[in-house]
């Protein structure tokens, strides 16, 4: 059963033991550091680092990381790209950590037996330190979210990884003593004692880490219910303490009565805010409370000063606005992109009482996750629809979409536009804002696009003269500029003109729908656009990086 290797009296841990002591040991101090992060609201130390490194990593390193993660949703069919990619991202900060933590214990385990027996735990403090105290520099540099002081999140983390270290050490030596404490010729007891030790050690860390993880797990408070609360009772001078319902729950839609009926299985005209897509830099958003927010307005202006959100809504004049936004890593045909109804005002309301400089020229937004953004004051003041939002489908924004304020700017990707806004100012230059500074395209125009969304074999429809007739539809969007024209080509026949519905407003998508006279077999569909100034959407495969997936949109389906 054992043979000579395992039975020497001299057992030395090597790397593999290492790597398994390091994965039990590093599961249960994410699994720890999660708890108590919900219990306490500590930094969860695998998103700080995976959010530096997304900040600090090249462009082109995280454009590769991203197309990579579509790639593999995508592929793998792992769920709704919208909603999976934050949860893919998330798990790849904790498998990250966790890696790490496995090569550095494999590692240590590599070199103890180069040291004496005394100085291992040395060793593994050490071994604590030089993790632990990188991560705790780094957690102070990116996180937004601890509710607790820099100084208590920089002691839990230290304390943390010298724990994890001194563990590691310590178990090292636990399972090279048995050799000093049992006679040699006990190496069959000696071999059995450790793989016991062993078996009990990885069933106490699957334990831990389970019972942590899901403590952590029901404990987890669900931001967006207080957020929306502190909206209401926050405002004093709105006087609508109505129950909070979102506005389309009791509201037809603005084309609601258009003689084009979407096809079966097309998408929801208007997406339900909670299946909006999310895209943004920070594994968890910025929580932010309405009763402690302002909006600082600064830079080239007479005086800076400051507005709360009931004074954003108490000074200006409310308006509504359908959008669809979709963002600059959409692959064809995906899932980053929705179309809701925006509220807010319009910022050119708020430039004309900002008493600029005459030499200011842009707009600085800046957000509570560092991230920010140029608008040019041209814009602002030709197009009123160039708009600060607090409210989607008639509810405060979300915490993941940016509560409380964002800003939408037509015909641009969801990059140009800042959620959580903290600051305007005012500059007398343009700048690269901070995808532009990653190599993402410095205006980022939405590409027009069209999908296939169903071909609904299913519902058959009879045409005139009894046609039997199959409902293909989907969507078409060219960002403010309009579609003006949807084709259909199916197998080798010429293109067909789709029916366009009245869209919901001139930035949102369209929907289209094409009644096809199918004959049985297999078919191949091809869609594609004509924005509203007479432009063909580009035919090109191309992207998504750096300036927007192009292509045309292909399926196949037998009849
Ligand atoms: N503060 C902040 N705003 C941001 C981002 C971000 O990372 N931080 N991401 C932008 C990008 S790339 C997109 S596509 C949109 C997405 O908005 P949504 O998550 O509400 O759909 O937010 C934009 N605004
Ligand atoms: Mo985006």
């Amino acid at each position: 059963m054992f043979n000579g290797d395992s039975m020497k009296t001299t057992y030395k841990p090597n790397w593999l033991t290492g790597a398994l002591i390091g994965a039990g040991l590093t599961a249960v101090l994410i699994a720890i550091f999660y708890l108590v992060q919900q219990l306490v609201g500590t930094v969860f130390v695998p998103f700080d680092i995976f959010d530096w490194v997304n900040r600090v990593a090249p462009g082109d390193l995280i454009r590769f990381g991203i197309e990579t993660m579509v790639k593999i949703i995508t592929t793998l069919n792992l769920g709704q790209l919208s909603t999976a990619a934050k949860t893919a991202e998330n798990a790849m900060a904790i498998l990250g950590m966790f890696a790490t933590g496995i090569v550095v214990s494999a590692i240590l385990y590599q070199l103890l037996p180069r040291i004496k027996t005394s100085q291992v735990p040395t060793a593994g403090l050490i071994a604590g330190l030089v993790i632990g105290i990188p991560v705790m520099l780094i957690s102070r540099t990116v996180d937004i979210n601890s509710t607790q002081s820099e100084f208590v999140n920089a002691i839990w983390i230290l304390l943390g990884f010298i724990v994890w270290g001194l563990a590691l050490s310590g178990i090292y030596n636990r399972l090279t003593a048995a050799r000093v404490t049992n006679a040699p010729q006990d190496d069959m007891v000696e071999a059995i004692d450790r793989r016991q030790f062993l078996v009990r050690f990885g069933g106490a860390t699957a334990a831990i880490t389970l019972v942590g993880a899901g403590l952590g797990a029901a404990l987890r408070r669900s931001a967006a219910p207080a957020n929306q609360v502190a909206s209401v009772s926050g405002t004093g001078t709105s006087a609508n303490a109505a129950p909070l319902q979102a506005w389309s729950a009791t509201h037809k839609l603005p084309n609601d009565g258009d003689p084009v009926i979407p096809a079966p299985g097309t998408r929801p005209e208007l997406t339900p805010v909670a299946e909006h897509y999310r895209i943004d830099i920070n594994s968890i958003p910025p929580t932010i409370s309405e009763s402690e927010w302002t909006l600082s307005i600064g830079g080239l202006v007479d005086a800076p000063y400051t507005l709360t959100l009931a004074d954003l809504k108490s000074k200006y004049t409310a308006s509504d606005q359908f959008i669809t936004l979709a963002c600059i890593s959409n692959p064809l045909a995906g899932e980053l992109t929705g179309t809701t109804r925006w509220t807010g005002i319009s910022l050119k309301q708020l430039v004309a009482d900002m008493k600029l400089k005459p030499n200011a020229t842009h707009l600085k937004i800046t957000s509570a996750d560092n991230f920010d953004e140029f608008v040019d004051l041209d814009t602002i003041n030709k197009d009123e629809r160039v708009m600060l939002t607090y409210e989607w489908d008639g509810l405060p924004l979300a915490v993941d979409h940016g509560f409380p304020l964002r800003v939408y700017i037509p015909n641009h990707y969801g990059m140009k536009q800042p959620k959580w806004i903290t600051t305007i100012e005012a500059v007398d230059s343009w700048q690269p804002g901070w995808w532009v500074r990653r190599g993402w395209d410095k205006d980022a125009i939405m590409d027009a696009t069209s999908v296939i969304d169903t071909i609904a074999v299913n519902n058959v429809v009879t045409g005139k003269d009894n046609a039997k007739l199959i409902p293909i539809g989907g969507m078409a969007h060219a960002g403010s500029r309009g579609i003006s024209k949807v084709e259909l080509k199916i197998d080798d026949a010429d293109w067909v003109e789709a029916e366009l519905r009245k869209p919901m407003s001139e930035v949102t998508w369209v929907i289209w729908r094409y009644d096809w006279p199918f004959a049985s077999g297999s078919h191949n569909f091809t869609v594609r656009c004509t924005d509203g100034a007479g432009t063909a959407q580009v035919m090109d495969e191309a992207g998504p990086g750096p300036g927007g997936a192009t292509g045309y949109d292909r399926t196949s389906q037998t009849v």
